[in-house]
């Protein structure tokens, strides 16, 4: 590793001596990891075909069209709705009542009418995140007809480069190579657009700002236009408002404003800036800002414009490789990797799995023809979908920004799927499963300022709506922290997502080893979860066991004993793993921070006293209380598997006959049709990857990428939804590192099919860095950096050593777990 380190700075520094025009922040690149990028031979048709580039606030799809380029905008914070439209149901306390005493007599359908009659709110739809509008350039010039995408077809590209977060796109148009890149800087707070030719006098375009709806542009001075207006739902529904401001800053020819449109003419470049402000007030959404959004707008480009192009690119590209390089993996790599990514895709789709010796064969679940296409064995696609979902994370969720949405930050809707909000029932979780060990621990942070935001209003929720402390919140909230139960009971009625996003600060906790945060942060955001279940736990009779609901497993059904198809039970599994969890991270956190009140002695009880989900009569996790005949066998949600993943209830060492049950539930889903989302393949790679088995893992990598990516490697639910993106992203760095059951597991679940790789960077709990390699599928060495002294338990295969280590320094480990300090 320390080799190879040398020769990438030997390079690094021959690049720079050779090509002075390099920036310097390019020079982090290594070898191997050159080709992570993404590219196309042709213009975007559809929207997935486009590009996402992203300063985690401001996004925008690259189409890389010859005449009229769309640069399709987003600013995070722009929501339809508002504070106000969500009401708390009074009196649902006694409904409540009344429904678990029938659930607790079994009249299941009876006690679910109840509770959707006596608890849940109206549904609110739409109430959408929305798109802030497009950029378009329309490229003119004396000689119009010649360009033209036929023309230009030959000599183009277009590519999006993860490791300096920037869009090209190159065509040549009547003699004339044209080159237009995009980035969104996180530290200028401005969108990039800079278009150049190789020769001068070439550039004559027009720019104009549009929006789908309720927006206005006018031009502003002599080289600047305006976009300003308000999110609604067809008038109604009045959201954010919100301002953007575009700049252009020609070289040479002229520059004039007509028809609401910047026109350029003769010029040798081209730079645009964009800046967009709404009035959404992150720290209280209930208050909007009362600011001049166009000021905002143009201070930001007025700062911007004090630095000329090269630094603006240099200072983005810096920034983005301060978090991109931190990881680096390698998975090999065939001649199929040189191809643009819709072929590679496309020829990735007609291969087919491959089974434990690597050779082709025919997979679970899977709809491949028997050819089989040389160009399929692409193990280079698995690790650029890998360092996709980190790139999605760095662009979309930015410390102060808002959490990344169902589709991070990137719709070009005014009514999106799912208003494009933040569903807690599993996804915007699996938006930051990779968030810690693929080292990107601050773009966790949208995430606990947002449930910080819920937490306030759930406490209101939980009060009123159940006479509970703490706080709650049901399947979905959005940019407005809403906790009503809302909606139909199959979805709505789900009070378990404190727990679970509870969960996520007492793991970075674990991974940083932040103690101030596990202060200030996570204790009081696992406390008022677990004061919530607390007061929410009800004694079953005839057990005396303590059990949530009625609520649904998400979001599925089962046949009641009287014959129909419902969704609430009491003590379904999950609710009883996610409250397992929160105790269990409450009392951890409570040792760690030397708490020990009368309110752990609660918790602690509590916990003893839980109904712990059941395996039924066919050896599978029963996902009810009772052994219900499912509706929907194939059901996306495995709910019921929360224990195995994203949970650690059930671990080979801790659970090994709750874990041979989940493995059956996996398989039984599997035969019944399940996956078929892009977030539930996601899941089921990050299950298999925990029951260590490699093939059944790949498989489902293989899969997820020849079932449920588009073209620009978006997953696709259907439609786009990026959870897939990152739940597959973590899946893969599951298989080569866990770190969940008090050890630090090193290759769990290496397939067949990578079997010579290497990783730098990744992070297990307890606050260590690690980098592996192998070959022949045996591990060659590992190097371990702790960010602390400690010690742990170390596996490898079937051995384990205890490992001491102090911070600061370096351990390198051989294939017997062999131990040596470095130098560092
Ligand atoms: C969950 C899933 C759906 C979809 C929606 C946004 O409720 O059940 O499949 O992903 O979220």
């Amino acid at each position: 590793m320390q080799l190879l380190k040398s020769f990438c700075l030997l390079l690094c520094v021959w690049c720079c001596l050779t090509d002075p025009a390099l920036p310097d922040e390019e020079i982090s690149k290594t070898p191997g990891e050159t080709s992570l990028e993404l590219w196309y031979r042709q213009p975007a048709g559809r929207w997935t075909d486009a590009l996402p580039v992203g300063n985690g606030r401001l996004g925008t799809m690259v189409f890389g069209r010859v005449v009229e380029e769309r640069i399709q905008l987003n600013e995070e914070s722009i929501w339809a709705g508002s504070y106000d439209a969500y009401e708390d149901p009074t009196g649902a306390a006694e409904q409540l009542a009344k429904a678990r005493g029938l659930f607790f007599e079994g009249k299941c359908s009876e006690g679910e009418a109840v509770m959707q009659k006596g608890v849940m709110s109206p549904r609110l739809h739409p109430r959408s995140y929305q798109t802030l509008g497009d950029l378009r350039l329309t490229m003119v010039g004396a000689d119009r007809s010649a360009v033209d995408p036929s023309d230009g077809r030959e000599s183009y590209r277009r590519a999006l480069d993860l490791s300096t977060a920037i869009a090209t796109t190159r065509f040549e148009s009547g003699g004339v190579l044209f080159t237009r890149e995009v980035f969104a800087s996180a530290p200028d707070q401005v969108l990039v657009v800079r278009v150049t030719a190789d020769r001068p006098g070439q550039i004559s375009l027009d720019a104009s700002l549009d929006r789908p709806a309720d927006a206005t542009t006018t031009a502003s001075g002599t080289n600047r236009l305006v976009l300003t207006g308000q999110a609604s739902h067809d008038g109604k529904r009045l959201g954010v408002r919100f301002a953007a401001c575009v700049e252009a800053r020609p070289e040479g020819g002229t520059l004039s404003v007509s028809d609401g449109a910047l026109a350029i003419r003769d010029a040798d470049g081209v730079t645009f800036l964009l800046a967009a402000a709404t009035d959404y007030n992150r720290r209280d959404p209930s208050a909007p800002l009362d600011e001049d959004l166009v000021q905002r707008c143009c201070n930001t480009l007025n700062a911007a414009a004090e630095r000329n192009y090269s630094t603006l690119r240099g200072r983005s590209v810096g920034d983005h490789q301060r978090l991109f390089d931190r990881v680096t993996l390698d998975l090999g790599r065939t001649a199929a990797a040189d191809r643009p990514t819709d072929e590679r895709l496309r020829d990735y789709r007609v291969g087919r799995p491959a089974t434990a010796d690597g050779a082709a064969g025919t997979g679970v679940g899977s709809t491949e023809t028997k050819d089989v296409n040389p160009n399929s064995r692409d193990p280079q696609l698995a690790t650029l979908f890998f360092q996709y979902g980190r790139y999605l994370l760095i662009c979309s969720s930015r410390p102060g920004c808002l959490p990344a949405n169902l589709q991070g930050i990137w719709n070009e809707h005014i009514a999106a799927p799912w208003n494009s909000d933040y569903h807690i029932n599993i996804n915007i979780q699996m938006n930051y499963w990779p968030a810690e060990v693929a080292n990107l621990p601050e773009c966790h942070e949208p995430f606990f300022d947002f449930v910080d935001g819920v937490r306030a209003r759930g406490r209101r929720t939980a009060r009123i709506v159940y006479g509970c402390g703490g706080f709650v919140a049901h399947h979905t909230t959005d940019a407005w922290h809403y906790t009503t139960p809302q909606g139909h009971v199959s979805w709505g009625m789900w009070p378990m997502a404190g727990g679970w996003c509870a969960q996520h600060f007492m793991e970075h906790y674990r991974f940083t080893r932040d103690r101030e945060f596990l202060a200030s942060r996570a204790w009081p955001a696992l406390r008022e979860a677990a004061e919530f279940f607390l007061d929410w736990l009800v004694e079953e009779p005839g057990t005396g066991r303590l059990v949530s609901g009625p609520s649904t497993s998400p979001e599925n059904k089962y046949i009641a004993p009287d014959g129909k198809r419902i969704s609430l039970s009491m003590g379904c599994a999950m609710d009883q793993q996610i409250i397992w969890e929160t105790f269990t991270n409450c009392l951890e956190a409570a040792e760690a921070l030397g708490i020990n009140d009368p309110f752990c002695a609660r918790v602690l009880a509590a916990r003893e006293k839980l109904a712990l989900p059941a395996i039924g009569p066919d050896g599978r996790i029963l996902e009810w209380r009772a052994p219900y005949k499912e509706a929907e066998p194939g059901h996306r949600h495995m709910s019921h598997l929360f224990g195995l993943h994203p949970g650690s209830q059930y671990t080979a060492h801790s659970a090994p006959a709750m874990v041979a049950a989940a493995r059956k539930s996996i398989e039984h889903r599997l035969a019944h049709g399940g996956g078929h989302t892009g977030w539930s393949r996601a899941w089921i790679i990050n299950f298999w990857a925990r029951l260590k088995d490699a093939e059944m893992a790949h498989r489902n990598v293989q899969l997820l990428l020849k079932k449920s990516t588009l073209p620009n490697l978006f997953d696709n639910h259907p439609p786009f939804q990026i959870d897939g993106n990152f739940g597959g992203a973590a899946g893969i760095a599951e298989m080569l590192l866990q770190s969940h059951a008090d050890a630090i597991e090193l290759l769990p679940a290496l397939p067949a099919a990578w079997p010579d790789g290497s990783v730098t960077g990744l992070c297990a709990r307890g606050g260590y860095e690690i980098d592996i390699s192998w070959k022949d599928r045996a591990l060659v060495a590992a190097v371990i950096r702790p960010k602390q002294d400690g010690s742990f338990p170390l596996r490898y295969g079937e051995r384990e050593a205890l490992i001491e280590v102090r911070a600061g320094k370096s351990y390198s480990v051989d294939r017997t777990l062999r131990v040596t300090e470095g130098k560092e």
